[in-house]
């Protein structure tokens, strides 16, 4: 099935004022959707990192794309699938993801590689996940993801949003979002993004979380390297009793020697709490050091970075052989990358772990035909339609490339917006606790 044409559209999308260590989030995310369309006319579909390089990247490669059978491009394209260097430079620790120029490379060959296997879908009538190998599971069960946020909904001037959640800067505000997020979405996992309040008032925040929903409802906290290694394991301590049983310690500390120290620390001191990864692990290259260190124990995949879905898979298979379990990381997206995150989670059997989702915070607008994906008891079921299962409102992206072009942002800077909108002297300090 020859491919005829590749298409990227730059869409920008009302996002809230989340905070994390990385800064704020700006009003409006960046996404890229991408069409493959294929000589007899069908179109697969993709969406990945937003913004001028991701774009760029995709129509660079577009004439490598064109003219060549869906059925082979990923082994024609597989060499730009490993992105380059193996060491901290390629991780996340101090460039957003979809902002490091060293995993272009898989990025870019993802979103190929979705689009393709959507379109090979769609021909032949026959789910992704199933192309994949087959599904381990009909429903993909995906966790409340709050955030430390400022007022505001996301968008800005006439295009503002409701805000549906309000300030969110203390324990309390953040146990009622994760309140209103479980019984709207039914979700059963929380993780609570840190990184942002001085981690006592954070310690305090996972607490009254436990408090609220109990012991059955499991509890991740991700402050993306904020603390040293030592606020890591004194952070450790305190919530020994509410991050395990289902939970984890998540880049509580920059890099893989950070991890390892924390881990080591907390080992000593009894606690086995899982540290778990996608800022410090970004790459297979980074695993040898991983395991040998015993740095972390839960790997958060992604198939937008880590170069697709079929090296998710490779992933899971690793971490299967080498002990360490899998779970999924996010980025603020629509429904096509939530169904492909769906897709890819429904035929990787040791994902065990509740996903990430950033889907709830970018409330009211979509690109795919019928609206917002729903969450029934917390989950995604896989549709049974060939492909990825959605379709693209030609309207609604029509309206979110418009918007595109009217705004000022072309790749995400969240410490430029802190600079903006909180502090005019803020800069990213790591560690900063
Ligand atoms: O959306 O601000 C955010 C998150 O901090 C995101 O950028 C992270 O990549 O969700 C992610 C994570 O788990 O580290
Ligand atoms: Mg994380």
């Amino acid at each position: 099935m020859r491919i005829k044409d590749l298409r990227v559209h730059s869409i920008a999308i009302a996002d809230p004022p989340l905070r994390s260590s990385y800064g704020l989030h700006a009003p409006y995310a960046l996404r890229n959707i991408v069409e493959l369309e294929s000589e007899d006319g069908i179109v697969g579909i993709a969406e990945t990192y937003g913004g001028e390089g991701p774009a760029d990247a995709l129509r660079k490669i577009a004439p490598d794309v064109v003219g060549k059978d869906a059925y082979r491009l990923t082994g024609d394209l597989l060499d730009a699938a490993e992105g380059e260097g193996a060491g901290s430079e390629r991780s996340h620790v101090m460039s957003t993801p979809g902002e490091n120029p060293l995993d272009a490379g898989p990025r870019t060959y993802s979103a190929i590689e979705t689009a393709s296997l959507d379109l090979i879908g769609r021909s032949v009538g026959v789910p992704v996940c199933d192309l994949l190998g087959g599904r381990v599971r009909d429903e993909v069960p995906f966790s409340a993801y709050a955030f430390y946020k400022h007022g505001g909904g996301g968008g800005e001037g006439s295009d503002a949003r409701e805000d549906k959640y309000g300030e969110c800067l203390t324990p309390a505000s953040i146990v009622r979002q994760v309140r209103s997020m479980v019984d709207e979405y039914g979700f059963k996992d929380v993780k609570l993004k840190g990184g942002v309040l001085d981690p006592e008032q954070e310690i305090e925040t996972i607490r009254q979380l436990r408090q609220e929903f109990g012991p059955a409802v499991p509890e991740r906290i991700d402050p993306n390297s904020a603390w040293t290694v030592q606020t890591s394991v004194r952070v450790g301590e305190a919530l020994r009793g509410e991050l395990t049983g289902g939970g984890y310690l998540e880049d509580p500390t920059a890099g893989i020697d950070g991890m390892a120290q924390v881990r080591a620390a907390l080992l000593g001191k009894g606690i086995d709490t899982p540290l778990a990864s996608n800022v410090a692990v970004t790459s297979f290259a980074h695993l040898p050091e991983t395991i040998r260190r015993d740095a972390v124990q839960v790997v958060l995949c992604d198939h937008h970075f880590w170069g697709g879905m079929r090296q998710v898979q490779h992933l899971g298979k690793l971490c299967q052989t080498f002990g360490l379990e899998l779970s999924m990381h996010s980025n603020s997206h629509l429904g096509i990358s939530l169904m492909a995150m769906t897709h890819v989670a429904a035929a990787t059997k040791n994902l065990t772990y509740a996903c990430d989702t950033h889907y709830p915070w970018q409330t009211s607008d979509e690109v795919i035909v019928g609206g917002r994906l729903k969450f029934v008891g917390g989950s995604l079921r896989v549709p049974e339609r060939g492909g990825l299962g959605v379709d693209i409102d030609r309207d609604q992206l029509a309206r979110l490339k418009e918007r595109y072009d009217k705004i000022p942002y072309r790749r995400r800077d969240d410490a430029a917006e802190m600079r903006k909108h909180v502090d005019p002297g803020w800069q990213r300090v790591l560690p900063r606790w």
